[in-house]
């Protein structure tokens, strides 16, 4: 007899959902943060589910990481030292640590079970674990901040699950004051800032929050076919005049982005008009 259909859904609102179809659970348990799980499915390929929400796959990481990483890398004239908080499957590290100008890279991850699971399952996104310029701490990242010197860091990439539970701090004035301190001159800030169209009064605030701590900030989308509504957004925050024109060319390999799109990013769609 035909097995039966397996399909996982995550239900992104109250009348939203997005199902995958399912060819088998490769691991599933709980950490002492969460609920983790990896699937093999049929159209995307491994998937790293924390929590019931899809962080990542192995078909579209690509678009998220590149999107993640390289604008403000491109946009900054020296980044030497980097900083991730999250970003545990290591897809933000690996796209990083792509620059040669990089000296340091760390990063700061709450779950050590999450890097573990990557490394196991997703080894092309956990490609950089390796490299003798990351430094990979399990801590708390507000706290890691908090305990920072004053200017270390060129770039800080907040690659974080969704501002709820133990990520909430993570979308807080408190902790985006206390990354001002702790960059450098020129330093620039990105984050992941959810869904455009279905958290926008969220990213309402958001923003708000912090044009009071920085003096530009810039919101740039890109179509994340597996996040909630499919339709992403990240956001920069700097302190510095952020320059038209890139620093560097991107670097080899990439997929997905390319220094010729850092013109139209920052260009939004009518209804994102107030976040340019
Ligand atoms: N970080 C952002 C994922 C948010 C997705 N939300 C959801 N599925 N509800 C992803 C981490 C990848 N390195």
């Amino acid at each position: 007899m035909k097995s039966p259909e397996l399909w996982f859904t995550e239900y992104q609102t109250r009348g939203l959902a997005l199902s995958f179809r399912v060819k088998r659970t490769l691991e599933h348990f709980k950490s002492k943060f969460q609920d983790i799980l990896v699937l093999e499915t049929e159209e995307f390929g491994r998937m790293l589910v924390l929590d019931g929400c899809v962080m990542t796959t192995e078909r579209d990481e690509f678009i998220y990481h590149e999107m993640l990483v390289h604008p403000s890398m491109m946009l900054h004239p020296s980044p030497r030292h980097v900083l991730i908080i999250g970003g545990g499957d290591g897809g933000a590290l690996r796209e990083v640590l792509r620059y040669k100008e990089v000296e340091k890279s760390i990063m700061v991850e709450l779950d050590e079970e999450v890097v573990r699971i990557s490394k196991q399952y997703l080894p092309s996104i956990a490609s950089a674990f390796d490299d003798p310029r990351a430094d990979v701490l399990f801590y708390d990242g507000a706290k890691f901040v908090r305990e920072c010197n004053d200017g270390s860091f060129d770039i800080v990439i907040v690659d974080s699950t969704d501002p709820v539970g133990s990520a909430e701090v993570l979308f807080s004035k408190e902790f985006y004051s206390e990354i001002k301190r702790i960059l450098r001159p020129n330093g620039i800030v990105v984050t992941q800032s959810e869904s455009p169209f279905l958290h926008f009064e969220f990213l309402k605030k958001f923003h708000s929050m912090l044009k009071s701590i920085f003096l530009k900030v810039k919101l740039y989308t890109a179509s994340v076919p597996t996040y909630p509504s499919g339709f992403w957004s990240f956001t920069i925050a700097t302190d510095s005049p952020l320059s038209k024109t890139p620093f560097r060319k991107e670097p080899d390999g990439l997929k997905f982005f390319n220094s010729k799109m850092l013109n139209h990013i920052f260009i939004l769609p009518n209804f994102l008009k107030d976040f340019e």
